[in-house]
């Protein structure tokens, strides 16, 4: 082998191990990931930021996690935070799906790639998130659709009253148009009344209440888009001497303890299940796009749904 071509192969060889051993630097830095999350709204959100937390600590990430209490300026505040302390990733679940473009173009300009979880946003520059780990809100709203259709018992009118989501959300966005793209087949189930109770379970009561005086009782149906406000819904329609469950159908979804507790009760109908646990999907996703690799735009999370005569088999099995 010419001198040349020796200099040349000891050349690449160094280069080589100087790229291994900064690749290998790169694997051994310990990852700081700042996470911005909505709020503690729900039992579904402490059971999504108990799994973050457990699964950062697991995996030996570094995690910077903030509480929005389901304010926007909160979790625009929180990242500008991240960006200012150059952590190598950012992750944030939006509380609604608009204005957060001037953030995340401050993050690409800082050069720090950004993880949706559980929502999704609407955006002029989609390059400006890497993924978003979560659930087809929509196909939720469907199922939850199906199953009244193909388990209502009793003819005539069907008065179905609503308790949706935070205003704004993807999946109160998501959840309402699934199901009335299912329930317009059959026109005698008719949503008289829809609101937000803000995924909570003293809102969800409130406006119960109200529905129930506004309806003077006449209605056959809840759909409330998280299992918090159909639990605070009970309440409601307990205190206004009514059956949950029987002279009322409740829906809820989420798939929590307390809707299992509630079905197992004779209380609740059927729960479809948004899986929470996205700590480990999400510690994959900020380790691969920091090794460079190509993410899909959308990581979907996997999910059922579960119905009263389950309820008291599966409680025990529960995680969340
Ligand atoms: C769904 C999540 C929703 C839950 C609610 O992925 O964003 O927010 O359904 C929670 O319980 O408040």
């Amino acid at each position: 082998m010419s001198f040349t071509r020796r200099v040349m192969v000891a050349t690449l060889a160094t280069a080589g191990l100087a790229l291994s051993s900064f690749g290998a630097l790169a694997a051994d830095k310990k990852i700081t990931l700042g996470f911005a999350q909505v709020g503690a709204e729900s039992e579904w959100r402490t059971a999504n930021t108990k799994s973050i937390k457990e699964t950062m600590e697991k995996e030996g990430i570094n995690l910077k996690f903030s509480d929005a209490q389901q304010k926007q300026e909160n979790q625009i505040k929180a990242i500008r935070s991240y960006i200012a302390q150059k952590v190598d990733v950012i992750a944030f679940a939006p509380v609604v799906q608009t204005g957060w473009d001037p953030v995340l173009k401050e993050a690409k300009a800082a050069k720090i790639p950004v993880i949706l979880t559980d929502r999704n946003i609407e955006t002029s520059d989609p390059s400006l998130y890497v993924t978003m780990i979560g659930s087809d809100f929509t196909e939720e709203g469907r199922k939850a659709g199906r199953w009244l259709l193909e388990n209502y018992k009793g003819d005539g009118d069907v008065r179905i009253v609503e308790l949706q989501g935070t205003v704004g959300s993807a999946p109160a966005i998501e959840r309402k148009k699934g199901f009335d793209e299912v329930i317009k087949a059959q026109p005698r189930f008719k949503v008289v009344r829809s609101q937000t109770g803000d995924f909570t379970r003293a809102k969800g009561k409130e406006v119960m209440e109200a529905f129930l005086k506004a309806e003077n009782n006449k209605i056959n149906v809840l759909y409330a888009h998280n299992d918090d406000m159909a639990i605070g819904a009970i309440q409601a329609i307990e205190e206004a001497g009514l059956k949950p469950g029987k002279d009322i159908i409740v829906i809820g979804v989420d798939a929590v303890k307390g809707a299992f507790e509630a079905m197992a009760a004779g209380k609740m109908n059927v729960t479809v299940e948004c899986n929470p646990l996205l700590g480990p999907q999400l510690a994959q996703a900020a380790r691969d796009v920091l090794a460079g690799k190509q993410l899909p735009k959308w990581t979907p999370t996997k999910e059922s749904m579960y119905t009263a005569d389950q309820a008291a088999k599966e409680l025990p099995n529960r995680k969340y």
